[in-house]
């Protein structure tokens, strides 16, 4: 891992004088005005935070270190005999702010491949949990009991020099991407394969080794899951979980604490956990309309009763985006290339076509086009994985690779601990009347 190390720190030293140099300059500009709906209302539009890996335009949608989903599949490197890119390239890509050669992307799939034992006691602690807990609940708690493991945590503990923190975090977070797909294989095959688990192929590449030890051996699911861990990876810094991770690292809370409080955000129904919401949504569907082709007309009528009951369309809408996903687009390619004629893909597809008139019609929503999570469920059934409360474990383990990167990030440029001012409404009362409050916590 040195060699990827000590390229990183040399780039950063460089990235963290340059933004002294920014700072030095430019500090006190002035970049935006905070209007009182706004701390209300979830700090939509609100910038607050620096993320290096990632930028999310509301247009185009997400790009990483300036690449947009359709350049990083052309240009990323791929397996052999392959056409997805290969996780391990993203996450060279975020990390590092440039493009890897095939030869840096073979380096990261080695480091993961020497760093994925899994300790027993973390399968002795998810074994512990029923079989009727959620995957997620499965998940972090397999992370958290990963915790023994942080070099950050010890390295802490003994006294270490501040300068030094980002070198434990690499080290963890290297260690956490390269055991999560274990855990979370281990959890699919304990909670619906009688835990009839399948060892790793200590041949494969990050997410071909997931796919295998999931027990799906077709060579295009294991391009779905190239495909999949690359696009679900990181969508800059304001989204629930990667703020989440963030704002926990910057407490010098170590990297398995910071992801395990991630994973808890991914698991809510408005971020991560819709993939699971649209997939039983459209199964709940089906059923109710006694097919499983519903016509356009169908659908729209279903998304009529959905919202009549007060209740979220799953996989559309977003707080940033204002036009359809590209993941969802990526992924609307993969199913066109894989699998055109399958039912349950082409609902997605009629959904599609049926949802953003009714929801714009509405004139409250800002969004009405498919996020990430419409789509990625209809592939995983078709290759037989239609345990959906699953979903989201594989989602958390494709974020892991944005989330890890940052927080790196986080600690080598020093960030500090992050603590935003918050106000009561008693005080806007009094600060309306004209009274002199302190609004600005200054
Ligand atoms: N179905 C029904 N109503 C919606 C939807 C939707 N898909 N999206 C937004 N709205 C409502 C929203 O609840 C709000 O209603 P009200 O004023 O009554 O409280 C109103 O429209 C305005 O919301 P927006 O400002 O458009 O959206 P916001 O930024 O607050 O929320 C989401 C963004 C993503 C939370 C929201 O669109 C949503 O709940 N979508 C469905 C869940 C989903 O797909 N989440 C996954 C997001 C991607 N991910 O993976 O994390
Ligand atoms: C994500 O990938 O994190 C979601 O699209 C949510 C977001 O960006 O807010």
């Amino acid at each position: 891992m040195g060699i990827l190390k000590d390229r990183f720190k040399a780039k950063a030293d460089a990235a963290a004088a340059e933004i002294k140099e920014i700072l030095k300059e430019n500090g006190t500009k002035k970049i935006g005005e905070v209007q009182l709906s706004q701390i209300y209302q979830g700090m939509r539009g609100m910038t607050g935070l620096v993320t290096e890996t990632s930028y999310l335009d509301p247009q185009e949608g997400i790009r990483f270190r300036g690449y947009s989903i359709p350049e990083i599949q052309e240009k990323l490197p791929k397996a052999k005999n392959g056409n997805e890119p290969l996780p391990e390239g993203l996450f060279y890509l975020i990390l590092m702010g440039e493009l890897p050669t095939e030869e840096d992307v073979a380096h990261a799939t080695s480091i993961w491949q020497r760093r994925s034992h899994v300790p027993n006691h973390v399968f002795a602690a998810i074994d512990a949990l029923p079989l009727t807990a959620h995957p997620m609940t499965m998940f972090v708690t397999g992370i958290m009991a990963l915790q023994t493991e942080s070099n950050f945590a010890k390295r802490y503990a003994q006294g270490m020099n501040k300068k030094d923190y980002w070198d434990p975090v690499f080290d963890d977070a290297m260690d956490l991407i390269a055991r999560l797909p274990r855990i979370g294989a281990y959890i699919y095959r304990r909670k619906y394969k009688n835990s009839d688990h399948i060892q790793p192929n200590g041949l494969l590449d990050w997410a071909g080794n997931l796919a295998h030890m999931l027990g799906y051996s077709d060579e295009s699911f294991k391009e779905l899951m190239r495909l999949y861990m690359t696009i679900h990876a990181d969508h800059e810094g304001g989204n629930v979980s990667a703020h989440t991770t963030h704002l926990v690292g910057s407490a010098l809370s170590d990297p398995y604490l910071c992801l395990a409080a991630g994973m808890n955000g991914l698991a809510g129904p408005l971020h991560g956990l819709a993939n699971q919401e649209v997939i039983k949504w459209i199964f709940e569907m089906q059923k109710e309309l006694n097919t499983d082709l519903p016509t356009k007309d169908q659908i729209a009528d279903y998304v009529q009763k959905t919202l009549s009951e007060g209740k979220v369309v799953p996989g559309y809408g977003h707080a940033v985006l204002r036009k359809t996903d590209p993941r969802f687009t990526a992924q609307m390619g993969f199913g066109k290339k894989h699998m055109p004629d399958d039912k349950l893909v082409q609902t997605v597809w009629n959904i599609y076509e049926a949802v953003p008139p009714i929801l714009q019609s509405l004139g409250k929503i800002k969004n009405p086009w498919p996020n990430v999570d419409a789509h990625s469920g209809s592939l995983l059934v078709h290759y037989g994985l239609k345990e959906y409360e699953f979903y989201t474990v594989l989602f958390g383990i494709s974020r892991s690779l944005g989330v890890m990167a940052s927080l790196i990030w986080d600690r080598v440029l020093s960030f500090p601990i992050e603590r935003p001012k918050s106000v009561t409404t008693e005080l806007v009362k009094r600060w309306l009347k004209g009274e002199e409050v302190d609004i600005w916590g200054e």
